[in-house]
């Protein structure tokens, strides 16, 4: 673009002209929106890097990225072609949720549970961090798009980063934007993320975690992170992506969500999509992936009352995935694609001449080699005497979903997909049967999603194996009141004819010796058989915290599935009603709810409803109750 067709106001200019070529001036100019200038001069004036990239959506500036991340040193090739690894710094492997925190404009509460700060003075600390944070860098500018193009779900996105890492991530988890926000004009609104890894240590791991910030503002539509690497913490269109989305559903009215999307296939040629809400390293991304079904996606969905009926995308279009224990048998999907050629970052595992290795990857790992903590070798410990295993219990792979064999048709669609069925399911080894449907939308919200308790997990740093409630399984990511977010998912049924059956699932379940009840593949049967259920195929039992399998069908579908034969025995362990254990942990969540302000009065009543029952099948049967009994 020559000079004379300039429309970049000369105050963004002169802070810009500097930094960057003809090519990226011009590719800045390009976008018809005042505001898109002025945050980029910002970030660049507060930053001060040496050099400023502008990425449009063409293949040649995405290669760039990805040169500019190995010459870097943040990612180095391995063995298998397009195959990279990343490290991330030894105490910077997981989110941060101490470090995370909402600006609160005055006037505005977010209730206890949310990490909060006033606006002013957590603007200032985190803009201070940042300042001159990328002196010696090179900034890359991106633009992505949350949910598909030119789709009533699509969000844009731009994207400044000192990190060629994450924006390298970006352009395996997003869709191009660029366009999209081009064809938006100059009204076009966007969200705003400005990173810096800070310094670097000669590993090229951020120097500064104690300094480490996610501070997010929700006035601007607009999140800083600072002195961090890991994808939880910097990648912006994740999860600080997600709150900010929260926000807006809460305006708009629709569900900004912690769910994979996928399709489950029935009789003949039907499919029938399905979210699940699960914890982070509860089973979300290995049911989204099921050989045999089909994936949309596996971390984040928007739904939408459209027609009178809920339709939903998968808002990125790749997976940031946890790598323990993906092996051949487990896993296969993944484990194939893993295997093989093809663009892939692995982050945080072991690497040995060349090759990646992880916990539970169903082949032997080496005893030496590099992982998160430098030059490894079996046996070493950390400061505190704990062993280092060779890969992060959080360790992850970075892929596009079409590089799957069952990606789904549909993932692009800008009119999404119909929900049939909702799960949620958390990490709980003594109380819920491995799967059952709720009596109706309100019991499901209510019973199961709001009430998801899980085992804490290394997907957070923290102490793990602590029970603890996590609403909906986004808990993490909620940046409104929990009231109100319950709230709006109890509306959400009144919007559409008839909403989505909803079903809880536990895939942790163990027996008296602590041993797990199911084995991996087993939530294979409990999807199909939620399938049928949706299709009105199959009959259940009614039980005092929802609907049940029947034996036989369950049988049936074990030896279709799995081809396994599946014991009366088994069934009755793992169905039968813990009864005692269903009223504590009633007693958990009254205590829970009891200090939320503003809650839904059906939150109360469907919990008290659930009591009598439990009480009146305590009275009746005792403490564990037979599926057959009841
Ligand atoms: C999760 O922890 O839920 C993830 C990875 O999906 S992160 O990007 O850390 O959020
Ligand atoms: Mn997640």
């Amino acid at each position: 673009m020559g000079s004379s067709n300039r429309t970049m106001d000369a105050k963004y200019a002169d802070v810009l002209k500097d930094k960057m070529d003809e090519a990226s001036l011009a590719c800045l100019e390009s976008l018809p929106n005042e505001r898109v200038h002025a945050f980029v001069a910002d970030a660049v004036g507060l930053c001060r890097p040496d050099s400023v990239k502008v990425c449009s959506d063409s293949s040649d500036d995405r290669a760039e990225i990805r040169r500019l991340a190995l010459e870097n040193g943040e990612e180095t090739p391995l063995a298998v072609e397009g195959h990279t690894v990343h490290f991330d710094g030894f105490h910077d492997q997981a989110r941060d949720k101490a470090a995370t925190k909402y600006l609160l404009p005055e006037g505005v509460t977010l209730g206890p549970k949310l990490g909060a700060t006033d606006r002013e003075t957590g603007l200032k600390e985190v803009r201070s961090f940042l300042d001159g944070a990328m002196e010696g860098k090179r900034m890359a500018v991106r633009f992505f798009c949350l949910g598909p193009a030119d789709s009533r779900f699509s969000i844009s996105c731009v994207q400044c980063t000192d990190s060629a890492y994450v924006a390298h991530s970006e352009d395996l988890l997003y869709r191009p934007g660029y366009e999209h926000l081009k064809r938006l004009g100059p009204d076009g609104e966007f969200f705003r993320f400005i990173h810096s890894a800070g310094r670097l240590d000669e590993r090229k791991t951020s120097l500064d975690v104690d300094r480490r910030r996610i501070t997010i503002d929700i006035l601007e539509n607009m999140v800083y992170s600072v002195n961090t690497q890991y994808g939880g913490n910097t990648i912006g269109l994740k999860k600080l992506a997600l709150r900010l989305a929260i926000r807006k559903a809460d305006r708009e009215g629709w569900l900004a969500e912690h769910m994979f999307l996928m399709g489950v296939r029935g009789p003949g040629k039907r499919v029938t999509y399905f979210t699940g809400a699960f914890p982070s390293m509860c089973g979300k991304t290995s049911t989204a992936m099921l050989p045999g079904e089909r994936i949309v996606g596996d971390d984040i969905a928007y739904l939408r009352a459209i027609d009178g009926r809920v339709r939903a995308v998968n808002v990125e279009s790749g997976i940031f995935g946890i790598i323990e224990n993906v092996n051949a048998h487990d896993d296969p999907v993944i484990h194939d694609c893993l295997t093989r050629p093809g663009e892939i970052i692995f982050s945080n595992v072991l690497v040995s001449d060349g090759r990646p290795y992880w916990l539970g990857m169903g082949a032997e790992v080496p005893d030496s080699g590099t992982n998160y903590s430098g030059r490894w070798q079996a046996g070493v410990t950390d400061s505190g005497g704990n062993e280092i295993t060779p890969s992060h219990r959080n360790a992850r792979y970075t892929i596009a979903i079409g590089a799957l064999d069952n990606c789904d048709p549909c993932l692009d669609d800008p009119e999404g997909v119909p929900v049939a069925g909702i799960m949620y399911g958390g990490r709980d080894s003594d109380t819920s049967v491995p799967v059952r449907e709720a009596f109706d939308w309100t019991h499901g919200v209510i019973t199961m999603g709001a009430s998801v308790e899980s085992e804490t997990t290394a997907a957070a740093l923290g102490v793990r194996g602590v029970r603890t409630f996590n609403m909906m399984s986004n808990q993490d990511f909620l940046a409104i009141g929990f009231g109100k977010y319950i709230r709006n998912h109890l509306d959400f049924a009144g919007k559409v004819g008839r909403p989505p059956l909803v079903f809880a699932t536990n895939y942790w379940l163990t027996g008296d010796g602590g041993a797990w009840l199911n084995g991996k593949l087993d939530k294979h049967v409990w999807i199909k058989w939620m399938e049928r259920r949706v299709h009105g195929e199959t009959d259940a039992i009614e039980g005092p915290t929802g609907l049940l399998p029947k034996y036989e069908d369950l049988k049936v579908l074990f030896a279709e599935v799995l081809d396994t034969d599946y014991t009366q025995a088994e069934y009755v362990e793992q169905f039968s009603i813990r009864v005692r254990k269903n009223l504590e942990k009633l007693d958990r969540l009254d205590k829970h709810f009891g200090g939320m302000a503003d809650l839904p009065s059906p939150v109360a009543e469907t919990l008290a409803a659930q009591r009598r029952r439990l009480e009146a099948l305590h009275a009746a049967k005792g403490d564990l109750v037979s599926p057959f009994d009841l």
